[in-house]
């Protein structure tokens, strides 16, 4: 079954917000932002900027008729500054203009004078003065303590790892229409329609029922529309009520850019304990997370970090703080992975490194180390199935790892300049919102007169293919032609309380809920073709648009059977609800069972150093990924794909960077550096490991979105193992991203033989 958007997308034919037709009499929004990091308004003078022949109104804190809070977990980040601003790209106003351009003219006539303090943006430096988001946690398992003296080799460093920046295509972007009697429609680029339609509500203080919210598909999110498309919504739904006129919101590239958080940069100190025979022993980690100027999803982040401490390893004796540090930038936000390849790197790096001084291939550790079955998570949940290793074999014999290294050594031996580099990437993730309530979804089906059949979910389509799943899922559980099947737009009236699409658990959770609509309604079907074929109930089953009896064919189809359904006043409507079973967590704890089920894999990377240079590129990403049963292998080696690259420019290229005072350097593509085709491996290769898939996966296929993110991480180790063989003298550093700079530094440092 191919992606239904994939011709839509190429013939440019697919709609997203900034398709949809305006009307007649719209405006446009444009927001207006903190120049600074942190400090006071003093004055602002919107006179000159008002004055503007085509400016309609400038909207700011005191236009706001409800609430002036949008913080989604915490309650401390206002929509528009109010006397304070914390970092540089705070909304303080938002201009509403008859075009863009009349409102980019007018934001150069804003007057501001700020009384400007010295801005905190190292996290480090924020926890010294005791600058936190939220209070800092916990989790144990074991008894570090005692646990070190048993250990043969202990280890002590730092890991670093930076942040990231979505570049979702389709930007940020909200159209917010008035309807009659004060009602509101707003279109959305986002990944959360109900906390878009909550948020709204509070700001205008308007009852929820009042705002709808509709998403065609969003143009990429990657996170980043899961909290902050928001904001924008807002802005465009505050000034649609006042001015009762549509409004557009649609920010341009370099606005999106330095006005919304990325993913959290981390860094982290460690200790790693071994034993004799390599076993880890002991690890202990202080996470600091730099937060950003507000919580946003910082502490849902913070304890995705936390369930991640270990990736795919068994260690019994586990001790990790976490602490999210309030800084002045954008507050950081979800971004795939969502904390985990945080914590990954670090346990990765502490490997490598005792590796390094142990002057053994890392390898071997991570082998030693790999869950077993009914291995227990510091967490408390046990691991359920053997993939770590299954997956780690598979792809060492399917690529022939150990020749693989030979060839990679005689190469190294016999050329100067270049020199290549493996790392093996054992990955673990888990799935389920880590926030048991999240885990929830519904679905609304209808089958038309003639036998076609219209499919509402809470999920929304970002380029992903969850519609093509779920599309899937209805025209299976039917057992009819696929095109009978729409999916339609992501709608508040239709589906309510729905959480955003995120987790990598859209197809799961919105699956399940429609395979329980879909059921509801053929459990009635069936009723209704035992009366007309004069049988027993359980004698008829659906098959190829064709009601079977004791499984032969009887004459009865499809649109005949919804036909005679329908006048014979059957109810062809049925939503289905779902909530995931098995999961709970206790918080005051730490233990419990947050995740549904976890996904496995093992990648081999390898990457070709010019040593002149500096410079790189990757040769070849081979993968064994646990899919569980894939229920659409084209969308999901697509989504590998893309997730392998994205991880690899996150550990390489994609650097940001703020001068002293705030102010976000890599600010556009000239300066943000994201791989293109020739930073892409030249191979990816994935190979499915044969298990069978959970039941509580949609159709026993494993949810993927996130996942493979992190194979990308061993694309640091496999570059540094490159630069070993050129420079015996250079000293591990764990700095994400590995950038041809930083490359270039450590090929030359205390090089002795030049
Ligand atoms: N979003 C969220 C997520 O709200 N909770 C999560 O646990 C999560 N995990 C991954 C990605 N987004
Ligand atoms: Mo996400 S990081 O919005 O699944």
């Amino acid at each position: 079954m191919k992606n239904i958007d994939s011709i839509g997308h190429v013939t440019g034919k697919s709609i997203y917000l900034d398709d949809i037709p305006e009307q007649k009499g719209s405006l446009h929004a444009l927001p207006f932002a903190s120049s600074i990091a942190r400090g006071r308004i003093v004055n602002i003078n919107f006179s000159k900027a008002t004055a503007l022949e085509g400016v309609v109104k400038i909207f700011t804190w005191k236009d706001i008729p409800g609430e002036n809070q949008i913080g989604g977990i915490l309650p401390d980040e206002p929509l528009f500054a109010e006397k304070n601003v914390d970092f540089i790209g705070q909304p303080i106003a938002c201009i509403v203009a008859e075009s863009e351009l009349i409102a980019r003219k007018a934001r150069k006539l804003i007057e501001v004078e700020y009384k400007e303090l010295k801005p905190i943006l190292d996290p480090r430096e924020a926890a010294k003065s005791g600058q936190f988001l939220f209070p800092p946690r916990t989790f144990q398992s074991g008894n570090i303590d005692s646990s070190w003296k048993k250990c043969t080799h202990i280890f002590e460093g730092r890991s670093d790892s930076g942040g990231q920046e979505h570049l979702y295509i389709e930007t940020q972007s909200a159209y917010a229409l008035p309807m009659e009697n004060g009602n509101l429609k707003v279109h959305s680029s986002t990944q959360g329609p109900t906390l878009v339609q909550k948020t709204i509500a509070k700001v205008l203080s308007l009852p929820m029922h009042r705002i709808e919210i509709d998403v065609q598909r969003l143009g990429g999110a990657f996170g980043g529309k899961e909290d902050q498309a928001t904001v924008w919504a807002c802005m465009a739904a505050i000034a649609a009520n006042a001015l009762q006129k549509p409004v557009k919101i649609s920010l341009h590239r370099m606005d999106d850019m330095y006005m919304t958080g990325k993913r959290h940069p981390y860094t982290s100190d460690y200790k790693i304990g071994l034993s004799e025979d390599l076993k880890i022993l002991a690890f202990e980690v202080d996470y600091f997370q730099n937060g950003g100027a507000a919580a946003d999803l910082s502490p849902a982040i913070l304890e995705r970090t936390l369930f991640h401490i270990t990736n795919s390893y068994f260690i019994p004796n586990v001790k990790a703080n976490a602490y999210s540090c309030k800084t002045n930038l954008p507050p950081f936000t979800a971004f795939r992975g969502f904390g985990a390849p945080q914590a990954m790197f670090v346990v990765e790096s502490a490997i490598a490194y005792a590796a390094g001084e142990l002057n053994i291939p890392g390898q071997i550790i991570q082998r030693k180390n790999l869950l077993k079955k009914g291995d227990t998570f510091p967490y408390g949940q046990k691991a359920e199935e053997d993939n770590a290793e299954k997956s780690w074999e598979q792809a060492t014999k399917h690529f022939n790892i150990p020749k693989l290294s030979k060839e990679i050594e005689t190469f190294n031996k016999g050329n100067e300049q270049f020199k290549k580099g493996m790392a093996l990437m054992p990955i673990c993730f888990g799935i389920s919102f880590t926030k048991t309530p999240m885990n929830q979804a519904r679905a609304l089906v209808h089958i038309y007169q003639d036998g076609s059949i219209g499919v509402s979910t809470g999920a929304v389509e970002m380029g992903q293919g969850v519609n093509t799943k779920l599309l899937q899922v209805a025209a299976q559980t039917f057992s009819v032609n696929p095109e009978r099947v729409k999916l339609e737009t992501t709608n508040t009236t239709r589906v309510a309380n729905t959480s955003p699409t995120a987790a990598s658990s859209g197809a799961d959770l919105n699956g399940k809920a429609l395979q329980k609509a879909c059921n509801a309604l053929l459990e009635r079907l069936k009723t209704r073709s035992a009366k007309l074929l004069n049988c027993k109930i359980d004698a008829i089953q659906f098959k190829d648009e064709t009601v079977f009896v004791h499984e032969k064919a009887s004459k009865l189809k499809w649109n005949e059977l919804i036909e005679t359904a329908f006048l014979e006043r059957d109810q062809l409507t049925e939503v289905g609800h779902y909530a995931t079973p098995v999961i709970h967590f206790d918080k005051t704890k730490e233990k419990g069972h947050p995740f549904t089920y976890h996904v496995y894999g093992t990648a081999v990377l390898t990457v070709t150093l010019d040593c002149l240079r500096g410079i790189y590129s990757f040769d070849e990403v081979k993968i064994v990924h646990d899919f569980g049963e894939s229920m659409n292998l084209e969308i999901d080696l697509g989504q590998i794909e893309g997730a392998v690259v994205q991880g690899i420019g996150w550990m390489t290229l994609e650097e940001l960077a703020w001068d002293e005072k705030g102010r976000l350097l890599s600010n556009s593509l000239s300066t943000y550096k994201v791989p293109d085709i020739y930073a892409a491996p030249k191979e990816i290769i994935c190979i499915p490991l044969q298990t069978r898939g959970p039941e509580l996966a949609i159709l026993k296929s494993k949810a993927v979105g996130e996942p493979p993110f992190m194979y990308g991480i061993g694309a640091y180790f496999a570059i540094q193992n490159a630069i070993k063989s050129f420079n015996p003298n250079y000293q591990l550093k764990f700095d994400a991203p590995f950038t041809p700079e930083k490359v270039l530094m450590s090929l030359y440092e205390n090089k002795n033989d030049s």
